[in-house]
């Protein structure tokens, strides 16, 4: 068993996600490396110790240059606000490190394009976190649709309602909330939100190439945890848009923080000439699927995949039929295909290229925000 020795770059929400796969991926996956918590690196040094020693990292550095050159470390994990992932991965691609990097690959296509050049030039495996990919229930999707039993697409419409910023007294900036702040995430909803939706759109269903969007801030003023200042807010705090495929199908997407009531509601349905595919997040265990082709008329309905059968994709790695697996599960699944590619030599999607297109949707989307027309993303497959 060889090791896989890690450099953690953040310690919020994604740092924990991220470090709990680190820890669980030989339990269930039958891979030649074996995860190593060698560095936890945050400016704030007692954050960064107490994140080690609740994760079990071995050291704690406070100056990520140091944390990515490192020669005690072969993998490098950027989970710090969007604003800092472009320079802590060119820097970690050329000190020849792997780098797995948390979604959106950066603010901007802009900023996104060197981190795929560097990337490419080192030759360094490389990975986008975006885990719903790796939901056993929307990697079903993907194998029904490459099965060929949705037939021709129609349709492909897709939601993520969330409701924690209603409050005009929700600050922006700083830890935790920096993904309100326009200067550290780059966009609100778009970024953080639909850029998941697009990237399982992607996915599943091929390359978005135009969109015309409407973005919305509903509070335009916050305090700034950072300046202690009420200061304009950047964000864009909803999105709805329209998009085509290049596969001649439409779609329609909608995002924003004020569904009040809603959580993490991440929706997508399919429609095709043969069947329809419809899955949600807050029930990730199931698939819902409605065969029309091959089907007599007098059975035909939506059917409910309970998306636990060792046959299903990952589930062998689990438990017994019928019984579920979680959130935490897709970024165990993500870095278990993450290593695979490794060991293999068979790339892992989404790399800093495909999520690159995905960048580049955002950004069409929010450029169509601002100036109401159609706009084409340049994305390809
Ligand atoms: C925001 O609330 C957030 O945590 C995103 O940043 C994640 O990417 C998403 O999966 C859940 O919501």
């Amino acid at each position: 068993m060889k090791e896989l020795r890690v450099a953690m770059i953040g310690y919020g929400f994604m740092g924990r996600a991220h470090s709990n796969a680190y820890k669980r991926l030989t339990d269930f996956f039958p891979v030649s490396h074996r995860p190593v918590l060698q560095v936890a690196c945050a400016r704030n040094e007692e954050k960064a110790r107490a994140f080690a020693a609740n994760w079990g990292y071995q050291r704690v550095e406070t100056d990520w240059r140091k944390a990515v050159t490192a020669p005690d470390v072969d993998l490098v994990d950027i989970c710090t606000p969007n604003d800092t992932h472009a320079e802590i991965a060119i820097a970690a691609a050329r000190a020849g490190k792997m780098i797995v990097c948390e979604k959106p690959l950066a603010r901007t296509v802009a900023e996104a394009e060197p981190m795929v050049v560097a990337v490419e030039q080192a030759r360094v495996p490389n990975m986008v976190w975006y885990n719903y990919r790796r939901v056993p229930a929307i990697t079903l999707a993907k194998q029904l649709i490459d099965e060929g039993r949705i037939g021709r697409p129609f349709h492909f419409r897709s939601n993520f309602l969330q409701d924690w910023t209603i409050s005009p007294e929700v600050p922006q900036g700083g830890a935790g909330l920096w993904r309100l702040d326009a200067a550290a995430a780059g966009s609100g909803v778009t970024g953080d939100l639909l850029a998941h939706n697009i990237d399982t759109a992607m996915y599943l269903n091929g390359p978005i190439t135009r969109v015309v969007a409407r973005t919305e801030t509903f509070v335009k003023e916050r305090m700034h945890t950072l300046t202690g200042k009420v200061e304009p807010v950047g964000i864009d705090d909803a999105c709805a848009f329209i998009a085509e495929f290049a596969n001649g199908s439409l779609g329609l997407f909608e995002s924003t923080r004020y569904a009040r009531g809603h959580k993490a509601l991440k929706t997508f349905e399919l429609n095709g000439a043969d069947g329809s595919l419809k899955f949600n997040l807050e029930e990730m265990e199931y698939l819902d699927y409605f065969e029309y082709a091959n089907t007599e008329s007098h059975v035909r309905g939506w059917r409910r995949i309970h998306v636990t059968n060792g046959e299903h994709p990952y589930m062998n790695r689990y438990w017994v039929p019928g019984l579920v697996i979680g959130y935490e599960h897709s970024f165990l699944n993500a870095l278990a295909d993450f290593v695979k590619g490794v060991e293999t030599g068979k790339p892992v999607q989404p790399d800093f290229r495909s999520a690159l297109q995905t960048q580049k949707v955002c950004e069409a989307v929010l450029n169509s925000g601002r100036e109401g027309r159609w706009i084409e993303t340049g994305a390809t497959a």
